[in-house]
C-alpha cells in the first residue's frame, strides 16, 4: 500500500512500453515518488501499522490498576512488540496494551512483566520517563498533526504530562509541561521496588482521562462508533538503580528511536467501536 509501491508497479509496467512513452512514464514516476518520500516525513505510516481496537464500555470502571472489569478481557489486548534500546538480556520485557471508552473518559490498561521494578521520581512534570513509566500520546484526528497530548506516568504515579508541538519555531519541538490535567491512575505491582536482591514479577497501571482534557486547545475529533484519532503507547523500562539507562517498547514501530518517540508520522489509529 502507498504510493512509493505504486511508483515501482509504473515503473515495471513502463519496461514494455515503446521509448517516448517510457520516458514521460519515467517522469511522471519520478515525481510521484520525490511526493511520497516527501509525505513519508510527517504523514502517518499508514498500511504499516494494523488499527488498535478500543471497545466501548458500559459498565463503570474502577480505577484501581486491577483488570477486572469483564469489559477488559472482551476489548482488544496487543503486546508492545517494537523494542529500542536493547543492550542487555532482561531488557526485552513483555507489556499488554489495552484501551476502552465511553461518553466521559478514555480508559487505559498496561500489564507490564518486570524482573526490576525501578523508579525514582516523584515530581509532577520531571523525569518519570527515566524510569519504569507508561505512557500514551494522542492525535486528536486520523493523521500525523504537530501537536500531539501525552501522559507519563512512573511506578510513583508521578506524571510529566504536557501538549507537545513538533518544529514549533525554526524546525524545534516545544513541549508545553504547564498542562496539567485531571485524570484518574492507579497503579498495582508484584515485587520490591528499587531492591535488585531479588526478581520481581511486574506491575499494572490503570487510567482514566477526561475526554474533556482534549479541548484544551480547541474542537477536536469528537470520540463516537467508528472515530479514528492517531496514537502511541510506549513503555519504558529501567532496570538499574543508577544512571538512566533503560529500554523502550511501542505500540507502533517509530524506527529512528535516536530522534525520540514524539514522531507524530510514526503514530498508528487507533478505533473507538462499540
Ligand atoms: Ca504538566
Ligand atoms: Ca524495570
Amino acid at each position: 500500500m502507498g504510493k512509493s509501491h505504486d511508483g515501482k508497479s509504473k515503473l515495471s509496467l513502463t519496461m514494455y512500453h515503446p521509448h517516448k512513452c517510457a520516458l514521460v512514464s519515467l517522469v511522471f514516476i519520478f515525481t510521484g515518488v520525490a511526493v511520497a518520500v516527501g509525505q513519508n516525513v510527517q504523514k502517518l505510516s499508514l498500511g504499516e501499522q494494523s488499527i488498535f481496537e478500543a471497545s466501548k464500555t458500559n459498565q463503570k470502571i474502577v480505577v484501581d490498576g486491577k483488570l477486572n472489569e469483564e469489559v477488559w478481557q472482551r476489548t482488544e489486548a496487543r503486546t508492545l512488540d517494537y523494542f529500542y534500546r536493547i543492550e542487555q538480556q532482561d531488557d526485552e520485557q513483555k507489556t499488554t496494551f489495552r484501551m476502552l471508552w465511553d461518553e466521559q473518559n478514555i480508559y487505559l490498561f498496561y500489564q507490564m512483566e518486570d524482573k526490576f521494578l525501578t523508579v525514582r521520581e516523584t515530581r509532577r512534570d520531571g523525569e518519570p520517563y527515566l524510569d519504569d513509566c507508561a505512557e500514551i500520546f494522542f492525535i486528536t484526528a486520523p493523521d500525523s498533526l504537530d501537536t500531539h497530548f501525552g501522559y507519563e506516568l512512573n511506578l510513583n504515579k508521578a506524571s510529566n504530562d504536557f501538549i507537545y508541538f513538533n518544529r514549533y519555531y525554526k524546525g524545534k519541538d516545544v513541549v508545553y509541561k504547564t498542562f496539567n490535567p485531571e485524570f484518574k491512575v492507579e497503579i498495582t505491582y508484584d515485587g520490591t521496588i528499587n531492591d535488585n536482591s531479588d526478581i520481581d514479577k511486574g506491575w499494572t497501571m490503570e487510567m482514566a482521562i477526561p475526554i474533556s482534557n482534549f479541548g484544551e486547545l480547541g474542537e477536536i475529533e469528537p470520540i463516537q462508533k467508528g472515530t479514528h484519532w492517531a496514537i502511541l503507547a510506549v513503555r519504558q523500562d529501567r532496570n538499574d538503580l543508577n544512571g538512566n539507562r533503560r529500554s523502550t517498547s511501542t505500540l507502533f514501530p517509530i524506527y529512528d528511536i535516536s530522534k525520540n518517540v514524539h514522531q507524530a508520522n510514526r503514530f498508528g489509529l487507533v478505533e473507538f467501536i462499540e
